[in-house]
């Protein structure tokens, strides 16, 4: 059945059968404090505020048994997935250093893994990727093509980096998207206000905004 979710700039149209939800890099190293984005030098505290949201819209997407795909970002224990470029950033090496949780952003590593909060059930899909695209160097496209997906509910962080990257690689693709925009946070609260309208400027020219409450609501009705 065709269903409507209240959206910016106008209402999102979806049939939840074709629809995956995808939660993005909702990992210790992104949302809690010793982890990647902290030793970026940024306060993780806005990242909590999604977590309860991206929960409800996560235990209602499971309950009408739709497409669930968790990422995160991070790379091999050797690093040789890992561009020099990204490496070295502001001259400083980050990835692959001893923290609090193990290796940053490695694979395998404590930090590495999805919070408790949201941690994945069986049966959902798990996608490792080393960029902030969750379609470089994946097998998303294929799953999401074999799957009949047509369209995405776009939840994670961080707003303007790995939401925002690859809701412009799948609405690329051709796939319809739509980001609750509780469902997502920045480090920068001015970053995440600027992504989520750029999305939806121009008539959707990337994708629609919601809320959690409207996704939900559309999904239950
Ligand atoms: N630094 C930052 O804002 N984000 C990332 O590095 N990765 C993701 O957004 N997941």
């Amino acid at each position: 059945m065709i269903k409507q979710i209240k959206a910016r700039p106008f209402d999102f149209t979806f049939d939840p059968e074709k629809t995956a939800l995808m939660v993005i890099d909702m990992q210790r190293d992104f949302v809690q404090k010793g982890g990647f984005g902290e030793a970026l030098g940024n306060d993780v505290s806005p990242m909590q505020k999604a977590i309860e949201p991206i929960s409800k819209v996560l235990e209602c997407c499971r309950s009408q048994h739709m497409l669930i795909i968790h990422t995160r970002e991070g790379h091999r224990p050797d690093l040789t997935d890992c561009p020099k470029a990204k490496l070295t950033r502001g001259g400083k090496t980050f990835i692959g250093t001893d923290g609090p949780m193990g290796r940053i952003l490695v694979r395998g590593e404590y930090g590495h893994d999805i919070i408790p909060e949201l941690y994945p059930k069986e049966g959902e899909v798990v996608i490792d990727k080393p960029g902030k695209d969750a379609f470089f160097a994946t097998d998303l496209y294929q799953i999401l093509l074999n799957r009949g997906i047509k369209s995405l509910i776009i939840c994670g962080v961080t707003t303007e980096v790995c939401v925002q990257t690859t809701s412009r690689a799948a609405n690329d693709r051709g796939f319809e998207l739509v980001i609750p925009e509780d469902c997502c946070a920045s480090y920068f609260p001015e970053f995440h206000e600027a992504a989520l309208n750029m999305i939806a400027a121009q008539g959707a020219i990337v994708g629609w905004v919601s809320d959690s409450k409207s996704v939900i609501s559309a999904l239950e009705e």
